[in-house]
């Protein structure tokens, strides 16, 4: 199978997975990427069972608007049952790494509202320790400079991603050379740095349910 038949296999195993919630009234958060895109499309094709979603990237708004879901602010919504989302890494405790597309902060944002988090990845992206990938930390354009400076007293290397602004009008540091053996410590202690608006680590919130697509079927962790 290639990888992007695997993508397309678990965003259909997730949808599966929560097709029994859907409700009139039901507002689903949606992630940002390749493996969430197959998701998007796959729910495309339920409109009219469910109410809407709220998008964690203007790309992704637009992708559900073109399915012709409806798509909510965040702060119009009460309650988000579930939000699925793709990853650039993930850890046996269901720790993640994202934000390759550099929508991290509004991913970081769904993902807290929501009661669970459903993490779709072709099974590539599960790791034993986080790190390999390198860290996406958005940081407010003044700041991109002492960000990197105190990200490499910490031991990393931050690059620059040029040409790159997020949706919120920040930039991207990813930052390599990292071995991450306590998540939570290392998620703290970067958000901790003045102008770092969010890191990609997503270790305070992990996924609460971690689906990989494999070439023996899609596996499920909890
Ligand atoms: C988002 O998309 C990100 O947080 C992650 O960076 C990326 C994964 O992309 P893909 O599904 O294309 O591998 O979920």
């Amino acid at each position: 199978m290639t990888q992007d038949e695997l993508k397309q296999k678990v965003a259909q195993a997730a949808l599966d997975y929560i097709k029994p919630d859907l409700r009139d009234d039901a507002i689903i958060g949606v992630g940002t990427g390749s493996t969430a895109n197959f998701f998007i499309d796959a729910l495309g094709k339920l409109v009219g069972q469910f109410k809407g979603a709220v998008a964690s990237s203007d790309a992704t708004a637009e992708r559900l608007k073109g399915h012709g879901i409806e798509v909510f602010d965040l702060n119009d919504v009460d309650q988000l049952s579930v939000y699925v989302d793709g990853a650039d890494e993930a850890n046996a405790k269901l720790e993640v790494v994202k934000g390759g597309g550099a929508a991290l902060t509004r991913e970081k944002i769904v993902a807290a509202v929501a009661e669970t988090f459903i993490c779709i990845a072709d099974a590539s992206k599960a790791v034993e320790t986080l790190g390999s990938f390198p860290l996406p930390v958005e940081v407010i354009p003044m700041a991109r400079s002492y960000v990197a400076r105190e990200i490499q007293k910490l031991g990393g290397q931050p690059v620059y991603r040029e040409g790159v602004v997020t949706d919120n009008g920040n930039v991207i540091l990813d930052v390599h050379g990292l071995s991450i053996t306590d998540a939570k410590d290392l998620e703290k202690t970067l958000n901790n740095i003045v102008g770092v608006v969010t890191n990609g680590l997503f270790a305070h919130r992990p996924a609460d349910v971690l689906m990989l697509g494999t070439e023996e079927g899609v596996k499920t962790l909890t």
